[in-house]
């Protein structure tokens, strides 16, 4: 999240405190509104569009006042943001909240759900014509900035019909269109809220992926059925997917036995899967390195936090784990974007090996014990293909009749993919 948010020194600084905003003024631990300006210009100039995480469905928890991370007071125990400014008023009061301490704590009560209190953290009453034109003018000012769209935090906890008339009010992009919007929504068929209540609305976060890919990784055989409609998981135009999130990377928000960088090799194949598979729209985890779940980013003195290095070996130092920059994850990319909007052809799942093609454009194939050597039916016209994962170091042929000798050993990555007009 960019804006302005409490800063917590007890336990020193950890990631969350992110999550409890004092004001919309982009000053975060991350830097003034200028270095945010410039970080999204200089991606914007190079193609990279970036969305902002917002934090529109409380400010800070009970219990906190002070200053914020951009030098604004508050009290949340008395309501008061004077930065946005938000007073008592706006927020949900408690004869709107049917439980007894006014935090939720009963999932089957959407009333629960979205008008108590998040763990401790004061709610917003998005339904008041002045919370929402306030939001809408913090998202209209990060369009003016340059950025593209917006993940809307805890979107569970917030009636859509007031998130439609917040999306309503926010303006289109300056190179035309709408800003890209996601809602980030924790179903595992476990309470009242289904992901269902936001599709109207943009994407939705699909959490049941993670539980299934991991499952998929550690028994290939389960792969086939990573998208299970009859889970509950919702249709591909508007899930969003990923191999896990910040928080149950390390066991907040719906945690779980997923796959993280904390194995490497596991991780390397869910996401390169999940990229070569067409479900869904795909978000690629970067991280850093931690110890302990509230542990914030490797920092300085002042605890701003340290510049990502780049070593030799294009890997990232000072902390900083840059899966994005691992090869079956990155190299999957160009991949993913090659392939849109095809179906899943010759699929083949047996062995714990897997391997399809994606229409006339891609082939992709992994095998766990990282070793495979078979003639596959690829679907592709004839030719000699770069393989993406090893920066084309292996060449794949295909013949006249769209068969091609797939070698995978244990020297390399145990994926392999090839497309259609890629290097060469
Ligand atoms: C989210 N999605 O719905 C974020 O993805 C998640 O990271 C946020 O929780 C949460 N919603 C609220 O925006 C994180 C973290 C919590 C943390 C909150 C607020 O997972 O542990 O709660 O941010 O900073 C912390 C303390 C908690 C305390 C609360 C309020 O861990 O014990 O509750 O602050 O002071 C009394
Ligand atoms: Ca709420």
């Amino acid at each position: 999240p960019p804006n302005e948010h409490v800063v917590v020194t007890q336990p020193m600084r950890p990631w969350w405190e992110r999550y409890q905003p004092v004001s919309y003024k982009l000053h975060s631990r991350g830097g003034t509104e200028a270095e945010f300006k410039d970080m999204v210009t200089r991606c914007k100039n190079v193609g990279v569009r970036v969305y902002v995480d917002s934090v529109v469905n409380h400010m800070a928890g009970l219990g906190r006042q002070g200053s914020g991370s951009g030098g604004t007071s508050f009290n949340s125990d008395n309501f008061d943001f004077p930065g946005v400014p938000f007073r008592r008023e706006h927020f949900n009061s408690r004869d709107k909240c049917p439980s007894h301490d006014g935090n939720i704590n009963n999932y089957g009560d959407p009333n629960n759900v979205r008008n108590c209190f998040l763990v401790g953290l004061t709610d917003l009453d998005q339904s008041q014509e002045y919370v929402r034109t306030k939001i809408a003018e913090f998202y209209n000012h990060c369009i003016d900035v340059g950025v593209a769209g917006f993940r809307i935090d805890a979107a569970k906890h917030m009636w859509p019909g007031d998130i439609k008339a917040i999306q309503d009010k926010t303006k289109d992009l300056p190179e035309g269109g709408r800003p890209f919007f996601y809602h980030e929504v924790i179903d595992q068929n476990d309470g009242a809220i289904k992901v269902g209540e936001y599709t109207p609305l943009g994407y939705v976060t699909e959490f049941r992926y993670c539980q299934k890919i991991a499952e998929g990784i550690r028994n290939f055989g389960m792969l086939h059925g990573v998208y299970d409609p009859g889970w509950g998981m919702t249709d591909s135009a508007h899930a969003f997917v990923f191999v896990d999130n910040h928080d149950n990377q390390r066991g907040h928000g719906g945690g779980g036995n997923l796959i993280t960088h904390k194995h490497p090799r596991d991780y390397k194949m869910a996401v390169a899967f999940t990229l070569a598979y067409n479900y869904g729209f795909t978000r690629v985890m970067s991280s850093y390195y931690f110890q302990s779940s509230d542990q914030g980013p490797p920092h300085n003195g002042d605890y701003s936090a340290k510049d990502v290095t780049i070593n030799a070996d294009g890997s990232c130092g000072n902390g900083w784990v840059c899966e994005h920059r691992w090869n079956p994850i990155g190299n999957m990319v160009a991949f993913r974007n090659a392939v849109a909007g095809t179906g899943v052809d010759n699929w083949r799942n047996e062995n714990e090996e897997v391997s399809f093609s994606r229409g006339q454009k891609g082939f992709f194939a992994m095998a766990k014990s990282g070793h495979m050597d078979r003639t596959l039916h690829t679907g592709l016209p004839a030719g000699e293909y770069c393989e993406l994962v090893s920066d084309c170091k292996k060449k794949i042929t295909v013949d006249g009749s769209g068969n091609a000798h797939i070698v995978i050993d244990n020297s390399a990555e145990p994926v392999i993919a090839f497309i259609v007009g890629g290097p060469t």
